[in-house]
């Protein structure tokens, strides 16, 4: 038998930390489209931070843009949920009132909210793919399915570029302040980005609204960080200790958190120094090294580490082999990066290694390794083309990508098989069946995927046959193998 749902701050019998205000006395202002699990540990914190420091109506409303699950969890609970921080030094927990309520797979209510002229600012989580917007063009990915849903529609919205555009456009027509849109999802200038994308989506429908976000929406990059793994049922029975509550929304992430912002928010913000945000004129060097250097040795650990069968990223830092070569990403990846006033970068990499280490955070490499196509080209193609071109070490961005190419096959060498769970899972599997699985077929068929890998790459006959030695030597002896020949390299 469990306790009782959690509903309110006076149900606590727990050691949790309580938020430091009464969360009935503030109202929204913000909303935030797609409140996972990684928004709970993150910014909605900042927020809480903020306005406990500094008062404010500056509560959330949360969307789901297509699942029901969070706000079945959250809604009963009067958007409370527990935050669990697990460190090597032991477990704290606290609170969070910043989430007013939560709309769940409910276009039409998600654009109410975002006309209403108390939510000054906009914030995303929606992962890389779902933004629709093009990479290499900027402009708004007519296959993307919600972009060409909303396109034919544009008044009943249903995906991100369509609902700002709609509720920029109603916004303006009805007078109420413009909002300030905030991207914290892993991509490079993503403010800049989902700009592009807004104003070119607007301007397939009304070139004046196009003009008009373009000079009044503010849309200020930012970096986030904090390693936050999905909840399991461990998360929930720690929740239910710190609080004496059952407690269906509670989430886990490690210790460390950092949100580095643009400091452009002309319709006001929270005081999410509070929280410890950094405020800077410029993200882009903050981004690319934690693009770089965190996201770019995930990945590549990711693939490794599912690929040699281990299930979480601590299991992966165990194993002599895989963790050698994390360094070896990690210097490489220094090797690319502009320095940074304030921050040493072998110290951001010691510190980083620290991070996946922690034993206390079950972050699976199976999680990390979705999404591949969305993430690549910025954590590994980008740096290993800046490598390319100043003739430094490519060889680690190249066994990043091979071991991606030999992910893609869905297959571990014991023969277990697993769903890609990639935006091209079904492009990627047919133009590998069309021919037979050798390194080299594997490696051209996947360099041609469209609109994925730089042409630098493309084109680069020493990039093309270091990855498909590599891929090759999984290929013809095993993925263990090669990761302890590919090690000894170093
Ligand atoms: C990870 C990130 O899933 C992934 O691809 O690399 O979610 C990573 O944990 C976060 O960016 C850490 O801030």
């Amino acid at each position: 038998m469990s306790a009782p749902r959690l509903s309110g701050v006076a149900d606590i019998t727990g050691p949790v930390s309580l938020p430091g205000y009464e969360p009935s006395q503030h109202g929204v202002g913000i909303v935030h489209l797609g409140i996972g699990a990684f928004h709970r540990a993150h910014q909605a914190l900042m927020t809480d931070a903020a306005i406990a420091a500094d008062g404010g109506d500056w509560r959330i409303v949360g969307v789901s843009l297509r699942s029901t699950e969070i706000a079945e969890a959250l809604n009963p609970q009067n958007g409370l949920y527990t935050l669990i921080e697990r460190g090597e030094e032991g477990t704290t927990a606290r609170l969070v009132a910043s989430v007013s309520r939560v709309i769940a797979a409910d276009p039409a209510a998600t654009l109410e909210a975002l006309c209403d002229a108390a939510i000054r600012i906009v914030t995303l989580t929606v992962t890389e793919k779902g933004y629709g917007i093009d990479r290499l063009t900027r402009l708004p990915d007519l296959a993307h399915p919600a972009v060409a849903a909303d396109l034919a529609n544009p008044e009943t919205p249903v995906g991100v570029l369509g609902l700002l555009t709609a509720a920029i456009a109603r916004r303006r027509a009805e007078g109420a302040m413009p909002f300030t849109v905030l991207s914290c999802d892993n991509l490079p200038e993503n403010g800049a980005l989902l700009r592009d994308g807004v104003v070119g989506f607007a301007r397939r429908i009304d070139a004046g609204l196009a003009d008009w976000i373009a000079a009044n929406i503010a849309f200020p990059s930012s970096m986030v960080d904090r390693i936050t793994p999905a909840s399991t049922a461990e998360t929930i029975a720690e929740a239910e200790r710190q609080t004496g509550r059952q407690d269906l929304a509670a989430v886990e992430s490690e210790p460390f958190i950092q949100w580095v912002v643009e400091d452009h928010f002309p319709s006001g913000r929270p005081l999410w120094e509070a929280g410890g945000a950094i405020f800077v004129d410029d993200v882009v060097p903050y981004e690319r090294m934690k693009l770089t250097m965190l996201n770019g040795s995930h990945s590549m650990l990711a693939y490794s580490g599912f690929l040699a069968g281990h299930r979480y990223v601590r299991d992966v830092m165990a194993d002599p082999a895989i963790s050698a070569l994390v360094q070896r990403h990690l210097t490489a990846a220094i090797s690319v990066l502009p320095p940074l006033p304030n921050i040493d970068l072998v110290h951001y990499a010691a510190a980083l290694l620290a991070r996946f280490r922690n034993p206390a955070i079950a972050h699976e490499t199976f999680q990390i390794a979705m999404d591949g196509t969305q993430k690549l080209p910025q954590r590994i193609f980008q740096p290993a083309v800046l490598a390319l071109q100043a003739d430094r070490d490519i060889r680690p961005f190249a066994f990043a990508t091979a071991m991606w190419m030999r992910y893609c096959l869905g297959e571990t060498d014991t023969g277990v098989t697993y769903a890609l769970r990639d935006p091209r899972e079904a492009e990627i599997r047919s133009v590998l069946t069309a021919g037979s699985r050798t390194a080299s077929t594997i490696s051209d068929a996947l360099h041609r995927l469209p609109r994925f890998f730089p042409p630098e790459l493309v084109a680069s006959s020493k990039w093309r046959r270091i990855v498909e030695t590599i891929l090759e030597s999984t290929l013809k002896k095993s993925v263990v193998d090669s990761l302890v020949l590919e090690a000894a390299l170093r």
